[in-house]
């Protein structure tokens, strides 16, 4: 995976990009991260990148030419033969979800565009941008964190990324669910006991008791993801002397 952001404030996903499991991962090169400053593509002598609204209004727009430059910049450096993928940011997009990660996650190359002031000139993200998403109903100051949480949560869904036994596959959302609770030593913290199933070393028993948590949580917590989940026999017959819902 090969992610270009186009952003006014490079320095801002380099410094939150580097650590941890996606900064290792760039080390393996499992991926690759190149930060462009729209900043550098102006064509003005006083390096502006934003104007006033056309029609009046509060705060600025980014300008359309050093964006689209900033655009063809990436494009010749990667000289693909199909168009690449362009997400832009915005609170407009659709909502990012698990399933969007997955399929982000099959492309060779991402293209990210970060919107500052009050938005971009329409004419280009009508030009270039592929993909609009959000990441929830609340503003951000840019795109430039909602971009980083995008592509942390792409790279975890690219095989080599996450370490063997941390698997994408048996996590939250994976199967629709929310995970189940976890312990650690102590037995007895604060005068609460961990679950005795989870020490009996039974593990068919560990998993049947993690499995109906996953759905009691889901329940309680996630009632619009619990009505979305694929039941089987034995899920539907627990369901139903648990939380008395008969479901189709
Ligand atoms: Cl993706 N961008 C911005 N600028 N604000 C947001 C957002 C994205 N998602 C929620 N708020």
């Amino acid at each position: 995976m090969n992610y270009h952001v186009m952003t006014l404030f490079p320095d801002m996903i380099r410094q939150g990009m580097n650590t941890s499991i996606i900064g290792r991962a760039m080390e393996k090169g499992l991926l690759s991260l190149d930060c462009i400053d729209i900043r550098a593509f102006t064509k003005e002598k006083h390096g502006h990148v934003d104007d006033a609204p056309y029609g009046g209004g509060a705060g600025m727009v980014m300008q359309a030419q050093p964006v689209y430059d900033c655009y063809l910049h990436i494009c010749s450096e990667i000289h693909a033969e199909t168009k690449p993928r362009v997400i832009y940011l915005t609170p407009q997009g659709k909502t990012f979800d698990q399933k969007m990660s997955v399929e982000f996650a099959k492309e060779e190359h991402l293209i990210f565009l970060c919107g500052h002031y009050e938005g971009i000139d329409e004419r280009v993200l009508n030009k270039i941008v592929t993909d609009e998403i959000s990441i929830g109903d609340y503003v951000l100051t840019g795109g430039e964190l909602a971009a980083m949480v995008l592509m942390d949560s792409i790279s975890r869904n690219i095989p080599g990324v996450l370490h063997n036994d941390i698997s994408a596959e048996t996590e939250s959302f994976s199967d629709g669910l929310l995970e189940y609770p976890q312990y650690t030593r102590p037995e007895v913290f604060e005068g609460e006991r961990v679950p005795e199933v989870l020490l009996s070393g039974h593990h068919a028993n560990i998993a049947k008791w993690r499995r109906e948590q996953s759905i009691l949580r889901t329940y309680e917590r996630r009632p619009d993801l619990f009505h979305q989940v694929e039941f089987d026999k034995k899920d539907r017959k627990f369901i139903k002397e648990q939380l008395g819902l008969l479901l189709p």
